[in-house]
């Protein structure tokens, strides 16, 4: 007999044409009543694929014994509570560090050379009155990383290739990296000319890009985020944005997407771009692959391939 397992948002198509050969799948997300879903099932769900899953869900699947997380970020997930059960968490790393750290660079170039603008700017048919103004390079600039790990390391590589020089910040200084490390991050803000954020979003990085800390990159420093919204003092972000005491901003996650604060939308400064550091097939197929693979581990009595808790 298949395993039940509970679906909690749309996959992709791939990962959910394996999920139906190899298991029984509940859609919750599909669901026209979830209450009288998960009652209907509760007795049977020993797997979850997806993410979102809080003590509340985890309470109503008495047999639930493992969540298999589309994502490297598991912030959707209460894993603490996971663990109190006897739950297992896995996510899935690796197979998306170099598409989120190919945008990261993209994103950065959009932002130094005001791509989208440039281009709205032919499209508007400006460039007949006059020319689109000199902008700035990436080469010979400060990139200051927060959260060199799989995915910043990826990206650190890539800045070098632009010459960029490479410092970092995150709970502890890594023996075997040649950058420079700072223990604190407004003084790597002050001395960066780039600041990424690619640390995992949660209760311990809450707001950890302050207001101070966004002074401190100042009118020319550049803000990239591709890590989570919840990181940055969103409104002093965009405060700051406007009043030119930042320089610029390129952002690939928000504190409440897929809602944007629309103040950034006039915004001459700003890069925006709708969650996308994952988003190709040819990673998101690899995604989806994981979760399931992960749970067929699971099922067989194998060892989990990806796990966090
Ligand atoms: C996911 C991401 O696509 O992996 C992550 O942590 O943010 C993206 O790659 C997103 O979480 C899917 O829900």
């Amino acid at each position: 007999m298949p395993v039940d397992i509970l679906q909690t948002h749309k996959l992709l198509a791939t990962c959910e044409a394996e999920l139906a050969e190899k298991y029984t799948v509940h859609k919750l997300h599909e669901a026209a009543d979830r209450d009288a879903l998960l009652v209907s099932v509760k007795d049977k769900v020993r797997g979850i694929a997806g993410g979102n899953v809080q003590p509340e869900l985890m309470d109503k699947l008495p047999r639930l014994e493992i969540i298999a997380n589309f994502g490297v970020g598991y912030d959707t997930i209460d894993t603490r509570a996971a663990k109190a059960r006897n739950i297992r968490v896995t996510n899935t790393p690796n197979v998306l560090n170099d598409a989120v750290a190919e945008l990261t660079i993209g994103l950065m170039i959009a932002l130094a050379r005001r791509i989208p603008q440039a281009h709205q700017f032919v499209r508007d048919g400006n460039w007949l009155k006059g020319s689109f103004p000199l902008l700035t390079e990436l080469n010979g600039k400060t990139l200051g990383i927060l959260g060199l790990g799989r995915i910043g390391k990826e990206i650190a590589v890539r800045a070098q290739a632009m010459k960029m020089r490479v410092v970092y910040h995150g709970r502890h200084k890594q023996a075997d990296e040649p950058f420079v490390y700072y223990s604190n991050l407004v003084e790597m803000a002050r001395d960066a000319d780039w600041l990424v954020l690619i640390a995992p979003g949660g209760k311990a990085t809450e707001k950890i890009v302050s207001r101070q800390v966004l002074e401190a990159l100042g009118p020319e420093g550049f803000l990239v985020n591709l890590a989570r919204g919840t990181l940055v003092d969103e409104a002093a972000m965009v405060e700051l944005l406007q009043s030119k005491k930042l320089g610029g901003a390129a952002l690939d996650v928000f504190e409440k997407e897929p809602q944007v604060p629309t103040a950034l939308f006039g915004l001459d400064n700003v890069v925006l771009s709708p969650h996308q550091g994952s988003a190709t097939h040819q990673t998101r197929n690899k995604m989806g692959a994981l979760v399931v693979a992960n749970l067929d581990a699971w099922f067989a009595g194998d060892p989990l391939i990806s796990p966090v808790v």
